[in-house]
């Protein structure tokens, strides 16, 4: 990256977002590697009481550190209402980039900047795993089946050009989180991803994706479950049809125009 190219985080930092439910193990090493690699970068870890310590953790963390901030919610509500509480936070708080990053390890901060410097002609960027150049890492088959399904999925019903819109690792401009009605979001878990990208594309926003590689977790467990997936199967179809239902409704007032030109003499 040229000089004259790279993020200006010395001047505008960007807060980086990191729910956390029992990541104890995880959430030192990845502020480490994100302070080594955008030594400005302020986090947000947003952390839903864990059993695990992870929530007083991070706060022995912020207490010696400007630039790492908690927030404290009383009960595990889903990944969707931790970022939701998290942009929230960073709006408030002034930032003008506000990036979603998984606490697991899955998603390297050592590729942040590249996101960044993709924002500079972009709206939302998506650390892709299903693009030209993204990688995964010791994905089980089963979940790279399911996580490729539902992007086909939703790709189909949504009609949206996005190879990964479930991807967990993005950088948003503050103005698209302003202008999405972020307090009408109720999706929870992956789901939350595919929500928030079809609002950014409905609303005009530009969408980029740049590759990644995306690491499975090595320490703690998965918060993946069969009601996560079902939310997701649920919400897209409902968005889908809505979308064909609009559709239809411009191709028949669209039919009911060129009828009624055809009866004008002129
Ligand atoms: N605050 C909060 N964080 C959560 C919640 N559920 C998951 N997380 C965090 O969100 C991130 C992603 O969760 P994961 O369990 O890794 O889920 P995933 O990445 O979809 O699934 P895997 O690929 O199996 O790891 C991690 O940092 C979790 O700690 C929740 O209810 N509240
Ligand atoms: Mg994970």
């Amino acid at each position: 990256m040229a000089e004259g190219t790279r993020h200006r985080d010395d001047v505008d930092p960007v807060l980086v977002v990191i729910p956390t439910y029992n990541e104890k193990a995880n959430l030192k090493p990845l502020l480490s590697r994100l302070h080594a690699t955008l030594p400005r970068a302020h986090a947000l870890v947003v952390d839903d009481g864990s059993p695990d310590g992870t929530g007083e953790l991070a706060d022995k963390l912020a207490a010696t550190d400007d630039r790492v901030h908690v927030l404290h919610r009383t009960t595990k509500n889903g990944l969707g209402a931790a970022y939701l509480a998290g942009f929230t936070w960073g709006l408030q708080h002034g930032y003008r980039t506000l990036v979603e990053m998984d606490a697991d390890g899955s998603h390297a901060p050592e590729d942040l900047p590249r996101l960044l410097e993709a924002l500079r002609d972009s709206d939302l960027v998506i650390g892709s795993r299903y693009v030209q150049g993204g990688a995964l890492v010791n994905w089980p088959l089963r979940r790279e089946i399911l996580s490729r399904g539902a992007n086909l999925y939703s790709r189909v019903a949504l009609g949206v050009n996005i190879s990964d819109i479930t991807a967990g690792f993005r950088a948003y401009r503050r103005d698209v989180l302003e202008a999405l009605s972020l307090d009408e979001v109720v999706s929870e878990g992956y789901c939350f991803q595919i929500d928030l990208s079809w609002r950014t594309v409905q609303a005009g926003f530009d969408v980029v994706e740049v590759p990644i590689t995306f690491t499975e977790r090595e320490i703690g467990e998965s918060k993946m479950s069969g009601s996560i997936v079902g939310e997701a199967a649920l919400r897209v179809a409902e968005w889908g049809l809505r979308r064909r239902l609009t559709q239809l409704r411009e191709l028949r007032d669209h039919r009911h125009v060129r009828k009624l030109r055809s009866l004008l003499p002129w």
